[in-house]
């Protein structure tokens, strides 16, 4: 399968320092910053730094040790911002066009803070 990265996407332009971002952690393979329109109390998004487009692209593609960074830097995130209590998160991808992926760069949605709606519409 071949997926083919953007390099002008927004996230892309964020990881090369273009475009300002409210990060909460970064490591050596993945950052996590601030959605800019944040739905809950709590709304951060990881991304790998590597050109990656999906979920499946990242998994497909990236190695061991990108995939467990970018696992890791998410349990580390969720500590950091008080998720990983009984109240929990969520953690979600959109990916193509029936997932409204709007930014070709794969992230990782975390949300808490408050009780989420049903994904369901
Ligand atoms: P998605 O539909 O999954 O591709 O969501 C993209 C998210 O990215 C959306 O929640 C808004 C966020 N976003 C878009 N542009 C920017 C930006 O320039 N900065 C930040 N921090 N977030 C952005």
């Amino acid at each position: 399968m071949s997926w083919t990265y953007d390099p002008t996407n927004i996230f892309a332009r964020i990881l090369r320092g273009e475009i300002p971002n409210r990060t909460v952690m970064e490591t050596p393979h993945t950052l996590v910053f601030h959605d800019i329109r944040p739905l809950a109390p709590v709304h951060v998004l990881a991304i790998p730094k590597g050109a990656y487009v999906s979920l499946d692209h990242f998994a497909a593609e990236a190695a061991e040790v990108e995939i467990m960074d970018f696992h890791r830097t998410v349990a580390k995130t969720c500590a950091i911002l008080g998720l990983t209590g009984p109240d929990g998160f969520r953690a979600i991808t959109n990916a193509g066009a029936h997932g409204l992926q709007e930014v070709p760069h794969y992230h990782l949605h975390i949300l808490g803070g408050r009780v989420l709606g049903r994904l369901v519409e």
